[in-house]
């Protein structure tokens, strides 16, 4: 079914949908490795691009492909590529669009390992970067080198919840030539479309809000042109970080209910978020839905709403933190995030410890930050567990 004139909700239902020989009213799982030619000619058409038919499943997959196109649909982009991580996603954008001599500026909060892979192994082929706080333009600005390729923004950015202008830093970007990138997955395409803000490309850990479910780890990239599209897809076929068709089939699954999922925990989070906040015991929070974040009114414009995402310090630090996490009982201590279970982690420690102390606390990673993701539970449960837990502080 066509579905580009429909709406976003009909779109995660539909949007990607082919028909099999069977009638099947759910995308089949194709679990093959490779698909049979006709004859010879037929396989080398396909191989010229002068067919479309399916090659080899690290090239593409009837299941993959039917979530890929269901992704670019609900990013508004023109094509969308599915990867095996989130970091297989962040590394094929950094490898299609990045190399000797070339410079990248990205936020310095940024989840750990976007950041680490560069620092770590993009730096060994010369590739140069600077992390700065992209929520003021000015840094983003200030930074700006003749050999700047790629802004890569996070935002709101993990786990510190600071949010970056999309529309203002991608006019800045583009008068200088630079390609933006824009990590989405703290918001998915439900709250936030960074194509229409003036991104050019959208990354995604499709392990967290996208699928929803804490059951697989996957990534995708979504580009706003074709060109970006196939040059960034050579990239994943040949450094073969594609997506497995039984996973695409989960993520396919997941992604139908992300409206409701997201509706409900970010009620919930609005609520958890204001009880923290005027608790005796919590120093600060972060969350866009309370007008004590610094940059409450720039959410209210760039994202449908605020999300599930809260960042927030105990007053007497990380031992405080500790405390915490030790006597939740319904919140889940677990890295990851964006499931329809509540989980609350560590950054310094735990998703960020691979960011050296210098460079987490110039990104606002403070030693006591706990960040929280909450889900789907009944809100009178998430509190009274919280509450329980920080009276044994
Ligand atoms: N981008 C963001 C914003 C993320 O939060 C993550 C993972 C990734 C990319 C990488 O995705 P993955 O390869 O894990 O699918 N964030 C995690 C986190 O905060 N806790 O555990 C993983």
């Amino acid at each position: 079914m066509d579905t580009s004139k429909k709406g976003f909700n009909t779109k995660l239902v539909h949007a990607g949908d082919f028909e099999d020989i069977h009638g099947s009213a759910v995308t089949p799982i194709y679990q093959t490795s490779t698909f049979k030619f006709k004859n010879a000619k037929h396989g080398a058409d396909c191989f010229a691009g002068k067919d479309p038919g399916y090659i080899y499943t690290r090239i593409g997959n009837p299941t993959i492909n039917a979530l890929e196109d269901k992704l670019a649909s609900l990013e508004n982009g023109f094509g969308g590529i599915a990867l095996s991580s989130g970091m297989a996603a962040v590394s094929t954008v950094y490898m299609a669009l990045l190399g000797q001599g070339m410079h990248m500026i990205g936020t310095s909060a940024i989840y750990g390992p976007s950041r680490g892979v560069m620092e770590r192994d993009f730096s060994r082929f010369g590739v140069e970067f600077d992390f700065v706080d992209t929520s003021d333009l000015k840094n983003i600005e200030k930074h700006i080198r003749p050999n700047t390729k790629l802004l890569y923004l996070e935002t709101p950015a993990n786990p510190t919840i600071q949010i970056t202008d999309i529309a203002a830093a991608s006019e800045l970007a583009h008068k200088h030539n630079i390609l933006v990138c824009v990590d989405n997955t703290f918001n998915s395409p439900y709250l936030q479309n960074p194509l229409d803000l003036g991104a050019d490309i959208v990354v995604h850990s499709l392990t967290k809000f996208i699928n929803g479910h804490a059951d697989i780890v996957g990534g995708a990239i979504i580009a706003k042109d074709p060109d970006t599209y196939k040059l960034i897809r050579q990239t994943m076929v040949y450094l073969g970080g594609n997506m497995d068709p039984h996973q695409a089939y989960l993520v396919i699954r997941g992604v139908k209910t992300l409206s409701l999922r997201i509706e409900r925990s970010q009620q919930s989070a609005q609520k958890i978020a204001e009880f923290l906040e005027n608790h005796p015991k919590i120093k600060w929070v972060k969350y866009p839905g309370l007008k004590s974040h610094p940059q409450f009114e720039l959410a209210k414009k760039q994202q449908k709403g605020p999300g599930s995402m809260i960042s927030f310090e105990l007053k007497d630090g990380i031992k405080a933190g500790e405390t915490l996490m030790n006597n939740v009982k319904l919140a889940i201590l677990a890295v990851s995030l964006g499931g329809v279970e509540t989980l609350i982690q560590h950054p310094a420690s735990m998703t960020h410890a691979g960011v050296s102390h210098d460079n987490r606390i110039k990104a606002g990673i403070t030693d006591g930050l706990v960040r929280l993701s909450i889900g789907i539970e009944d809100l009178d449960d998430l509190l009274d567990d919280l509450k329980q837990a920080l009276d044994k502080i």
